[in-house]
């Protein structure tokens, strides 16, 4: 008889990063899809992340155990993405003065417009900076968190012109 395989054992502890510039949380795992892409732009432009799992609403002491931790360690910005009354990088701005870029996860309801409005209608005082909903705003956040990094980085700054003008040169003139 075939040996049944072994079930993944769930990571009991998150990977950190020795100095993240740049923490990234999602709310749930089912975020991961689209906050890859997070990730994954930061990975190109060489800016160090640490990625973690924390839900505003389930997991409440442990995102703001997170959200120190990972500051202390050196996190200048931080993305947050969360899909439906996504009141995670609400939580995240309320516990640090650093710059806090939500991204709205695509749902199955209402299309992502639930996520959009719970980040989007911050009260007064609270900043959060709204990227578009699903893979774009992923995408987006890390861009928009390297800028402000190459605010006061010189590498980092090289790497944003080389990202654009690379982008730019794959742009076709005709379709293909
Ligand atoms: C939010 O609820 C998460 O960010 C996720 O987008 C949504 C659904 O979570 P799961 O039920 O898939 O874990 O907190």
């Amino acid at each position: 008889m075939a040996k049944k395989p072994t079930p993944k054992r769930k990571r009991k502890t998150i990977k950190k990063i020795k100095h993240p510039l740049v923490g990234i949380v999602m709310g749930s795992q089912s975020d991961w899809e689209t906050m890859r892409h997070a990730a994954e732009t930061l990975k190109k432009l060489g800016i160090p992340n640490e990625v973690a799992v924390h839900s505003a609403h389930r997991t409440p002491d442990r995102l703001i155990d997170w959200i120190k931790d990972v500051e202390e360690r050196g996190a200048q910005v931080f993305i947050a993405g969360a899909g439906m009354a996504a009141a995670l990088p609400g939580v995240v701005a309320a516990m640090t003065a650093k710059p806090v870029f939500g991204c709205p996860m695509e749902t199955r309801v209402m299309g992502g417009m639930d996520s959009l409005l719970s980040m989007v209608q911050m009260p007064g005082g609270i900043p959060v900076g709204v990227l578009a909903v699903g893979r774009a705003g992923a995408v987006n956040a890390a861009l928009l968190s390297a800028a402000v990094l190459a605010l006061g980085d010189a590498k980092i700054a090289k790497a944003v012109e080389k990202f654009r003008a690379d982008q730019t040169k794959a742009v076709p003139l005709t379709p293909e």
